[in-house]
């Protein structure tokens, strides 16, 4: 049974002409990519005890009860899951494989090592995502991969892009659900480089021969993100967002944008249609950035909403895909999936309870000023009500409710964990 606040949240939507049914349903059916590596600051499982190691990205905190195995980021994965409304899907990277205590290089991981999560993926009607891992590596450590100039060291990156390329096919085709299996190298200067061109050259060779085999769309999608600095790499970085547009729109790949990768002030919410309308697919890592791409837990705020309102008004959900991207090890990592997850949801609810044609009408009619009236006032529309609402529809607890499990979770079992 709806509450009374939904039923007056009906009302008072459908008086500006918003279907509230029709835009839970869509919210239903939109999946975000939940990241594993938010369970264990990019730790893996390739080595017991791993951490982040070089490489453009830092994960920052020490904050008790991070997953070490398996068995913990799956069980860290299922609390997370149980509060959040709806069907979504896990994002994992290479080295998140089950090698059962063995060292398996990365150039020889293969579906086998991806089994037990394609079966625990199954079990749960989720869908998988996958990337390769060119970092934490001692391949990796003068910070180039897929341009470095050694051939024999790209030759190693490209043959482990390949079998993530594989992997993510082999889960896709098991899932039925295509896998995104998306490109980030970390590749760049800390300092001033004398050859700004060389490295790029390398790099679009060392993709065309990553991509070379081709693979069914409806089981498989390559991604290529692009960065404008890391840590460590300050001055030039390979995979700029110039270079990786032209490749996606020349390779007709898909183009992932990572709202911490680009200029504090640039708009990731205005790239959308611009770059939709020349390559086939968007794929978006969520994320805030403060001051640097610092990767934090995702917020209901201004830029996110704004980049949700596009996804919407462009028509562009069909055509893009959803993940997030943060690491927070210093507050519950539990939380920080849930939270940010549920804030990314809210955003594009809001973003759905638009009167988009209302709006487009203002806008054609010139009538620059009632438009932003009614943006303004839209804001403090009964949202909560129609959230509150979708969340008693999925089965998952409201605001307030839900943090108590993750704390009782803490306490019996991340504290545990020492
Ligand atoms: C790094 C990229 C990349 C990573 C993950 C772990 O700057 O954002 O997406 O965060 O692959
Ligand atoms: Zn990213």
């Amino acid at each position: 049974m709806s509450t009374p606040a939904y039923a007056l949240a009906h009302e008072a939507y459908a008086a500006i002409g918003v279907d509230l049914e029709k835009a839970l349903a869509t919210l239903a059916a939109t999946p975000i990519s939940l990241h594993c590596w938010q369970g264990d600051d990019v730790g893996g499982f390739e080595r017991a005890g791993a951490t982040l190691e070089g490489g453009g990205i830092q994960a920052t905190g020490n904050y008790p009860g991070k997953a070490r195995t398996l068995a913990e980021l799956r069980q860290d994965l299922d609390t997370a899951l149980s509060l959040i409304p709806g069907k979504h899907r896990l994002n994992l990277h290479a080295i998140y494989g089950d090698f059962g205590g063995k060292k398996v290089e990365r150039n020889a991981i293969g579906p086998e090592h991806f089994r037990s999560w394609i079966d625990w993926a199954k079990q749960r009607g989720l869908g998988l995502d996958f990337n390769p891992t060119c970092f934490s590596h001692p391949l990796a450590n003068d910070g180039f991969t897929l341009s470095h100039r050694d051939a024999a060291v790209r030759q190693f990156w490209i043959e482990h892009a390949i079998a993530c390329r594989r992997i993510g096919a082999a889960m896709g085709q098991a899932l039925g659900t295509p896998t995104v299996t998306n490109v980030w190298i970390p590749d760049g200067h800390k300092d001033l480089p004398a050859d700004r061109k060389g490295p790029r050259e390398r790099l679009e060779a060392s993709l065309d021969a990553v991509f070379k085999e081709p693979i069914d769309e409806r089981i498989h999608r390559d991604a290529v993100e692009c960065k404008l600095f890391g840590i460590g790499s300050e001055s030039y970085v390979v995979g700029s967002h110039e270079f990786y547009l032209g490749y996606a729109a020349t390779r007709k790949k898909t183009l992932c944008l990572d709202m911490g990768h680009f200029h504090p002030t640039e708009s990731v919410a205005d790239k959308v249609s611009s770059v939709l309308q020349y390559v086939p697919y968007l794929l978006l890592h969520v994320s805030r950035g403060v001051r640097w791409d610092s990767d934090h837990v995702v917020l209901l705020d201004d830029p996110t909403r704004a980049l949700f309102e596009e996804l919407v008004r462009g028509g562009f959900l069909p055509r893009t895909a959803i993940g997030l991207d943060y690491f927070d090890a210093s507050i519950n990592r539990v939380a920080a999936w849930v939270l940010g997850t549920r804030n990314a949801l809210k955003c594009l609810l809001l973003a759905l309870l638009e009167p988009s044609a209302r709006l487009r009408e203002l806008e054609a009619a010139g009538d620059h000023t009632g438009r932003l009236v009614l943006l303004e006032e839209l804001k403090t529309l009964p949202f909560a009500a129609v959230w509150a609402e979708h969340c008693r529809r999925q089965n998952v607890p409201g605001d307030r409710a839900w943090l108590p499990t993750v704390q009782k979770y803490e306490r019996e079992h991340l504290a545990q964990r020492k």
